[in-house]
């Protein structure tokens, strides 16, 4: 039966996924007695962990083919980590250290603290960050004990930091946001691929396979990067686009295209409102005047626009790079106007994409952990829509709170001393204090907190600030389903039991509404809880009411919209007509906007951030597995050799990284895959070489994205004086 074990071999082996990436991979755990040694070999990382109870093998599962990355090889460590919480933990007074405690006594506790906060400031004094590491069943929970349980309009998640940009322009353009709209087994057949800002081969290694293919088949790849990743290394034609710049680029290309005649207009005519204002905007942009914003040498902008307009099929995939700006949502509009206007949008092997990033980075963004949503991607201020909810929820439309603050927005209310401020907190799979933009502020709003409640895995750098500590289950202990970066839903299983006191997210959640008295509103049963999602869902446009545990288990993951048993799921969508009230996909008028804050003589370079292969996120998971730890041990600016010289910094040297926000220190690394003017820091670690010490919180204005990728920075050998 779906969701059980299963005997191979004479082994209990569980069938699941991969903890990390939107890839989701597949893979199989068996027990590690009598596992024997061949288990867990193979590509990518040898042998399996092994340390956990559990081993994990190779799973042939559709989307990743037996492949796994070092990561999910040695996935299993995180069960058995020595450094695992096991037990609740409480602070007694402010400055005091964490001491062991009882469930009990900590959701006594919080519930108390609640109530007394609410009465006297109001629900929305009370706020909740989420992630796109939880499981739908888990999300979905979340956002109704925020709306249902707490009343409070301030709940919103980490994915604000990741998929908001591209969520917003999806919207907009084909009136729904499904990050890739056609399976990953499309990839390798389309002739051109134009991929911005993205570097799978360190943050999706796995799909790498799909681009070799691509390749062996004579595909050609164009990449836009300010720096040659290891995937720009695989590219026909590399773009090294100056940080913050992608909107002109995206115009430009358009301005090629249209000069060349290369357009679809007969597509355009037919399936697309609104081009004719876009083919004004663009007519500036002529690729001498983009090369001198972007940084591309014209003819490269010809020659990318001339190999992508003339191709029979091509793909526009966009990732993190020019999302994560003050104008994400606009660079996303330019890439998406391109696509539409060469025809591409809902035909064979073609189309749109956006690389979602986190494991459940996209069921994440559809069930109401957004601020401003409902489930089914149905939104908190239309009438019908909470109503719909309501009913489902089995509670008056009136109570249902309104749209409530952005991630960013929410960070700093924290601790504000007025009728907006945030007093209590709980933060369920986050650790914004490392992976927060202007890490310093976040860190001193979490202090002001009355109440900091954290529920973790690990003490996270986030945990070790929280007054109540909540040790909570991990992906291989619980049950649940993830939606992959192509929108098919995946099965979760359970093959462990949580170590010491541990329990899972939702059973505390169930707990603590219990101590609010709105318990008959919940339950901790992922089953029945996904039972309830379906129904919520229906009707909507992420529709998964025809999704079952044992069709997911039967057919490899379903494609959502699904909207009942009978309906096979979607996995290309667009092919007819765009979810829009006409049918049509809209173009958007989008204009270059330079990065909020820009290179000048105090703070002569660019600073971009970004991930490496072996470490994840702010690190707390894989900081602490052995292998990955040692290849990736602490955080580094990668810099142009003659940009070092010029401030005489040689390789390994440590180097004080200096913004208007504060100052970090890193060791240097030598790289001529780097611009010239451009210094890039993964933000994987937490402590003096935290990338966000130095990061702009400047948000893009519709999603509310911060412009992790542009600010300006000035670098010095750190054994010189600080100079501010
Ligand atoms: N190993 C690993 N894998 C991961 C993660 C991880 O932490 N570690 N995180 C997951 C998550 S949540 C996400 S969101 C994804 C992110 O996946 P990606 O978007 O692929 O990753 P990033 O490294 O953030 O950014 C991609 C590239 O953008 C480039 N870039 C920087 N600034 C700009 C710019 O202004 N314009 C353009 N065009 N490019 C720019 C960077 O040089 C970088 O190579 O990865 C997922 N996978
Ligand atoms: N400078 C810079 N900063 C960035 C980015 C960047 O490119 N540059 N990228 C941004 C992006 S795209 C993202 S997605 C964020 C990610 O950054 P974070 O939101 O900090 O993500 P994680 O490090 O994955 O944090 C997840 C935490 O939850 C715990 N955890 C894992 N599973 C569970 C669970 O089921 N329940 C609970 N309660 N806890 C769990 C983990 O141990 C970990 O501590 O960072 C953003 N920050
Ligand atoms: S590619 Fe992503 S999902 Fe696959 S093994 Fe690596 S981290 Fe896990
Ligand atoms: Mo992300």
């Amino acid at each position: 039966m779906a969701g059980d074990a299963a005997i191979h071999a004479g082994l209990l082996t569980t069938d699941t996924h991969c903890p990390y990436c939107a890839f989701q991979c597949g893979m199989t755990l068996v027990p590690d007695d009598g596992a024997g040694g061949g288990a867990g070999g193979g590509a990518g990382g040898g042998a399996g962990g092994g340390t956990g109870g559990l081993t994990v093998t190779s799973r042939d599962y559709p989307t990743n083919k037996g492949g796994l990355c070092r990561k999910g090889w040695t996935a299993a460590e995180l069960l058995t980590s020595p450094d695992r919480l096991t037990t609740p933990l409480i602070r007694d007074r402010k400055d005091g250290p964490l001491r062991p405690a009882s469930w009990d006594e900590v959701l006594d506790r919080i519930a108390a603290t609640i109530k007394v906060t609410q009465d006297a400031f109001g629900p929305d004094a009370v706020g909740i960050f989420g992630g796109g590491g939880l499981t739908n069943e888990k999300s979905y929970m979340l956002g109704k004990f925020a709306r249902v349980a707490l009343r409070t309009s301030n709940i919103d998640y980490n994915g604000r930091f990741c998929m908001a940009s591209a969520a917003a322009a999806g919207i907009k353009a084909f009136g729904l946001d499904r990050g890739m709209p056609f399976p990953l087994e499309d990839i390798p057949e389309a002739d051109v691929i134009l991929l911005v800002g993205g570097n799978p081969a360190e943050s999706l290694p796995v799909m790498m396979q799909y681009f070799e293919e691509h390749q062996r088949r004579g595909g050609r790849l164009i990449v836009a990067d300010p720096r040659v990743t290891p995937t720009a290394a695989m590219a026909t034609l590399h773009l090294p686009v100056t940080p913050g710049t992608d909107g002109a680029l995206a115009n430009g290309l358009l301005n090629v295209v249209i000069r060349k005649g290369l357009l679809d207009q007969r597509y355009i005519d037919e399936r697309t409102t609104g081009f004719d204002a876009v083919r004004r905007a663009v007519a500036s942009y002529w690729p001498d005047r983009v090369e001198r914003i972007t940084g591309v040498p014209a003819k490269d902008i010809e020659d990318a626009a001339r190999m992508i307009g003339t191709a029979r099929t091509a793909m526009i995939l966009t990732a993190r790079g020019p999302e994560q700006q003050s104008s994400g949502v606009d660079n996303v509009l330019g890439f998406i106007n391109l696509a539409l206007a060469l025809g591409k949008v809902g035909k064979p092997f073609s189309g749109f994409a956006t690389l979602t990033g986190q494991g459940n980075g996209q069921g994440g963004r559809e069930h109401g952990q957004k601020a401003d949503q409902l489930p089914g991607y149905r939104k908190l201020d239309n009438p019908e829509h909470r109503a719909y909810i309501a009913g489902v929820w089995g509670v008056e439309e009136s109570t249902l709170p309104g749209p409530g603050l952005s991630a960013c927005e929410l960070l700093a209310a924290l601790g504000r001393d007025d009728d907006t401020g945030i007093r209590v907190l709980m933060v369920l799979a986050s650790n914004i204090a490392v992976s927060a933009p202007d890490v310093s502020k976040v860190q001193r709003g979490l202090k002001a907190l009355d109440l900091l409640v954290v529920s973790d895995i690990f003490l996270s750098e986030t945990a070790e600030m929280a007054d109540i500590v909540l040790p909570t289950a991990q992906w291989a202990e619980e049950e649940g389903t993830m939606t992959n970066l192509e929108g098919r839903v995946q099965l979760r299983r359970r093959a462990a039991v949580p170590p010491g006191e541990v329990r899972t997210d939702m059973s505390f959640l169930k707990e603590l509404a219990d101590r609010l008295g709105r318990g008959q509103f919940f339950s901790d049963d992922p089953r029945t809880v996904f039972e309830e999602l379906r129904r919520a869902s229906a009707g909507g446009v992420a529709d998964y009411a025809g999704i079952s545990y044992e069709r997911i288990a039967a057919e490899d993951g379903v494609f959502w919209p699904c909207p009942d048993e009978g309906h096979a799921g979607t996995p290309r969508l667009f092919q007819d007509a765009f979810p829009t009230p006409d049918g049509k996909a809209r173009f958007h008028v989008v204009h270059h906007r330079p990065a909020a804050e820009e290179p000048d003589q105090y703070y002569p370079l660019w600073l971009t951030t970004g991930r490496v292969l072996s470490q994840y996120q702010s690190g707390a998971q894989t900081r602490r597995v052995v292998a990955l730890n040692e290849a990736e041990p602490e955080s580094y600016v990668e810099i142009h050799p003659e940009m070092a010289r010029n401030f005489g910094i040689r390789a390994g040297d440590r180097v004080r990284l200096i913004t208007r926000r504060g100052d970090a220190v890193v060791a240097a690394r030598l790289v001529r895959t780097i611009r010239m003017d451009t210094l890039f820091v993964p933000f994987h670690w937490g402590g003096k070489g935290c990338a966000n010490l130095l990061t702009h919180a400047a948000l893009d204005p519709v999603s509310k994205i911060p412009e992790f990728k542009a600010c300006a920075v000035r670098i010095e050998k750190a054994d010189a004086p600080p100079k501010h």
